[in-house]
């Protein structure tokens, strides 16, 4: 969160809007459209995707859809762009070079544990008509093997007993609560987590919170009237922000930007056409407005993603930092992960070139500009691995197929947590939901059958199918054992064969 090492001021703000050049700035005057969304999770990827989707849509066709931006956890973000007005610089970064702009579409900042009540009514007001979400995979409290609430998450737990809203699930039925009080209408809650089916699975979530929850008399009965959940497929690829990232910046622009963004010029959003009290136009921007996002989601997270995850453990374990200089040696076993175990699962949608996606992947990872670190990608493994890798090998085995680069990187994932160093011995620190619950089963083995045992039987993670499929335990213990004998870059070398 630094100034930016040259502290180059005056700092981005409104006021100092008028010294950019008139191609840096903001498509929409921001003084000029009032707030229709309420975003809850306003990190680097709602900036360098959404917003920016909205900014457009706003510029292309008009209303009254800025973003009201809610940082959950900490208040980091509502420190860096408050000062600023909301105004932030996306740079869009490749081997060409980086092209900046700076984005207007944010119109006000709160953060959630101080300012809740406030963040409340902002979801009850009538001119409110969507309630974003990218909140993470963990931030929904559920277990991703069920898709069910984790009613025996404490935090859960004590939302239902006083009707708090320490997790997001209650934070968006406490809003929708008092949107039903005070008469504030229709509302859509679009989640934009990579979670499959992700409409339907936090409709999911929020109606087993009211079905459990003693404070939501006729709650249901409202939601189902006047709420809709559509399902969305979301990509860009955003790491996070660094100090070198905001000086850089800052430099150029000749103006501090404690708020900057960067990503890559690729962007993709594919969203059900299914609003309960209208949109931005969207379509307008570039996004996919579609009946069915199922076929675009499973694409996305089962080749991006689940090669995402694959390739950081087993860059984490052989000791490459960023996924640009990992791709090289790793990009024969993903290749055989997208075209042997994925591919055969997909329901590509019509028209659809998967071959070109799948190089095009390929490229994005090995973009050299981003510096992505692989540790990014290999946070909360538990809570990523069932959609990403697990949902192909589950399809792959009723199939009746071995899907081995999958298996790779389910074993990969299995080494990090447990042996916590890479392949030379440098620790690794795992950052993890579940950190707690995997220590405690694995009471420090690092072996494989134990280990696969252990972890096989954390029934919120792998299901009890997966689990009980003896033959690709057998095939995991084996690729396991191949980890800690020869190490990633030949057993990877070995799998692709
Ligand atoms: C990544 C994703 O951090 C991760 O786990 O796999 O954030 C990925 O960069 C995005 O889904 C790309 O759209």
């Amino acid at each position: 969160m630094a100034a930016g090492r040259g502290d180059v001021s005056p700092r981005l703000s409104l006021a100092t809007l008028e010294h950019l050049p008139r191609d840096l700035a903001p498509r929409v005057d921001p003084r000029a459209v009032p707030v229709g969304i309420v975003h809850l999770g306003i990190g680097a990827f709602h900036r360098a995707h959404q917003a920016v989707y909205t900014e457009d849509a706003i510029a292309a066709g008009g209303g009254d859809w800025a973003i009201c931006g809610v940082s959950q956890r900490s208040p980091a973000v509502v420190e860096q762009l408050a000062p600023q007005d909301g105004l932030y610089t996306l740079a869009r970064r490749d081997g060409a070079g980086e092209r900046l702009r700076v984005i207007g579409a944010v119109r006000e900042l709160r953060w959630a544990q101080a300012d809740s009540d406030r963040v409340l009514e902002r979801i009850a007001a009538p001119a409110t008509r969507m309630l974003t979400l990218t909140v993470t995979e963990k931030g929904y409290h559920h277990d991703p093997a069920t898709n069910r609430l984790r009613l025996d998450s404490p935090e859960v737990a004590a939302d239902l007993a006083d009707g708090g809203s320490r997790t997001v699930v209650g934070q968006v039925v406490r809003g929708l609560a008092r949107r039903r009080e005070t008469d504030g209408g229709p509302i859509t809650v679009l989640c934009c987590d990579n979670l499959p089916d992700n409409g339907h699975v936090v409709r999911a979530l929020v109606c087993d919170f009211v079905a459990h929850s003693p404070h939501a008399d006729g709650l249901a009965a409202w939601i189902e009237a006047n709420v809709r959940f559509p399902s969305t497929m979301v990509d860009r690829i955003t790491p996070s922000t660094t100090d070198d990232d905001r000086a850089r910046i800052a430099a150029e622009l000749g103006l501090r930007d404690d708020g900057a963004v960067v990503t890559e010029p690729f962007t993709q959003w594919v969203i059900e056409d299914d609003f309960a009290a209208g949109r931005p136009a969207w379509e307008r921007a570039g996004a996919i407005m579609t009946g069915d996002v199922g076929p675009y989601e499973r694409m996305k997270l089962r080749m991006l993603n689940g090669a995402h995850s694959t390739l950081a453990y087993l860059a984490q374990l052989s000791g490459y930092e960023l996924v640009s200089d990992a791709i090289a040696p790793f990009t024969a076993v993903l290749e055989s992960l997208m075209e042997r175990d994925v591919a055969p699962t997909l329901d590509v949608p019509p028209g659809f070139d998967l071959a070109a996606y799948q190089a095009e992947l390929l490229e994005r990872f090995a973009n050299p500009a981003l510096r992505h670190r692989t540790l990014q990608i290999a946070m909360d493994g538990s809570q990523k691995l069932p959609m990403r890798l697990l949902a192909t090998i589950v399809d792959r085995r009723r199939a009746g197929a071995e899907p081995v680069a999958a298996s790779l990187g389910v074993a990969a994932w299995m080494r990090f947590v447990s042996a916590r160093r890479s392949d030379s011995g440098r620790e690794l620190p795992v950052d993890d939901p579940l950190e707690g619950a995997i220590a405690q089963r694995l009471a420090g083995r690092e072996e494989a059958q134990p280990v696969v045992d252990q972890l096989l039987s954390m029934d919120q993670v792998f299901d009890p199918e997966l689990a009980g499929d003896d033959y690709w335990r057998g095939m995991l213990v084996d690729l396991l054992e191949a980890l800690i004998r020869d190490g990633a870059e030949p057993t990877a070398r070995r799998v692709a064969g």
